[in-house]
């Protein structure tokens, strides 16, 4: 039995690229949300994210009629999950989204239909959510009661996209397919090959959880190694970026780059379900999401001591006359993208030492947060004065393409772009 009719449940920055390209592939997509802006931009045409080339994809498949958002699931061929798994406040993963939406979709199942979890999930996250829909469902069949023969498959098949990259990726990553059986993991490929160029790789669907966490984990240590180098080489008189540049030129080395902390909702997230679920054994784990967790307080150390340097430079000016300069807001370079980022973190705790006395310069937006706003100023490169302490914290192209804008002897580079 083909897909005639999709549905992607949760349409954010996953969700709906992913809803986009099925509808761009003439399937008739349902996505649904419980947001009900986004379901109005989206019937419009229009989109609620930045992520480049998706608002002509989304334009197009509403206006044709391939694409339409609601509230209250329809019945389709296959479903896919694309909802938030945040962390609790113990860094215990949160299924409550996952767990609404499996429970809004089961009375519209049929046999025959395919569900994905396509949310990144501890592992055991897509056997709980079969659960909840077997529980909602007596009249139906699953895999994990009757296996080849389930009335309804059920896989995870994780998203792997960088932000920014979506639309290209989503069509060229390979894919890692965790079907419940090896039917599941069947059906699941014949509807990604809707779009999907890349290798779809099968496997079962806790291994398909771990592969996730494991992508995100593997660059939160390698970046938590970076970050602490950065630290040693600052005791040390090193200059970080030189040092890594150095151990790069080794055939088998390969050092990413430090920062002022790891942001965004994947890598400062994932690692924790690993520890969670195994807090004995995930030991190093567990220590590069505190190493980069640390990062932004050492960077607001750094910055405490560069203004005092610079009053003792300017012994006519008080505390209260420094100006700050805090260069970049965003997660990462060249994204509008504020959530998560230790750039925020950074610039609001100085916002809150130093009201009225923080400039930011963020080249990606038009005006600042709405906590940020009676703390700090949002002013342009070109306004930013000589006289100041300055802290770049992301290393945006329109700050890669000009010379320091500030005095070097006192600027917390946590890039290494402007340092000679
Ligand atoms: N960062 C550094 N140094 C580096 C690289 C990154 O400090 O050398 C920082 C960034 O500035 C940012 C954070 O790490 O604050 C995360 O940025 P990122 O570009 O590494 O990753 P994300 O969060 O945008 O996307 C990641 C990707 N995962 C991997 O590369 C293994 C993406 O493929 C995943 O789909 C995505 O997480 C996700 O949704 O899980």
């Amino acid at each position: 039995m083909s897909f005639e009719t999709v549905s992607v449940v949760g349409l954010g920055y996953i969700g709906l690229p992913t809803a986009a390209m099925f509808a761009s592939r003439k399937k008739k997509v349902i996505g649904v949300d419980v947001n009900q802006n986004a379901i109005d931009t989206i019937n419009q045409g229009k989109i609620h994210i930045v992520e480049p080339e998706l608002d002509m994809i989304v334009h197009a498949a509403v206006t044709e009629g391939y694409l339409k958002a609601v509230k209250n699931p329809e019945p389709a061929d296959a479903f896919l999950i694309a909802v938030p798994t945040p962390f609790k406040e113990d860094h215990e993963p949160n299924l409550d989204y996952i767990e609404a939406a499996s429970k809004a979709i089961a009375p519209v199942l049929k046999k025959g239909d395919l569900v994905i979890l396509e949310s990144t999930s501890p592992v055991g996250a897509t056997e709980q959510m079969s659960q909840w829909l077997a529980e909602a469902r007596i009249d139906l069949t699953f895999p994990q009661q009757v296996g080849e023969q389930a009335d309804i498959n059920v896989a995870h098949c994780p998203e792997r996209v960088l932000p920014g990259h979506v639309v290209r990726e989503l069509v060229e990553n390979d894919r890692v397919i965790g079907g419940m059986t090896d039917r599941c993991s069947e059906r699941a490929i014949e509807l990604y090959k809707t779009f999907v160029e890349g290798e779809c790789v099968t496997t079962n669907a806790r291994t398909a959880e771990m592969a996730k966490l494991t992508e995100n984990s593997c660059r939160d240590v390698q970046i938590a190694f970076a970050n602490e180098l950065s630290v040693i080489c600052d005791k040390l008189d090193i200059n970080v970026w030189e040092l890594i540049s150095l151990a790069n030129r080794h055939p088998r080395i390969n050092i990413l780059q430090p920062g002022p902390g790891v942001g965004g909702h994947c890598i400062a997230v994932d690692p924790w379900f690993i520890v969670s679920k195994t807090p004995e054994e995930a030991r190093i784990i567990n220590m590069a999401r505190l190493v980069n967790d640390q990062k932004p307080d050492w960077v607001i150390n750094k910055l405490k001591i560069a203004i005092a340097d610079y009053l003792q430079a300017n012994s006519n000016k008080t505390i209260n006359e420094v100006v700050i300069n805090c260069f970049g807001l965003a997660f990462k370079p060249d994204i509008d993208d504020l959530r998560e980022s230790p750039a925020m973190g950074i610039t609001h705790e100085l916002a809150a030492l130093y009201p009225g006395q923080v400039r930011i310069v963020e080249p990606n937006i038009v005006e600042l947060p709405e906590d940020l706003q009676k703390n700090a100023e949002l002013i342009k490169l070109s306004e930013v004065t000589y006289d100041s302490v300055s802290v770049l914290l992301v290393d945006h192209k329109e700050f890669k393409a000009i010379d320091c804008p500030s005095n070097q002897q006192f600027l917390i580079d946590t890039k290494g772009i402007w340092l000679i």
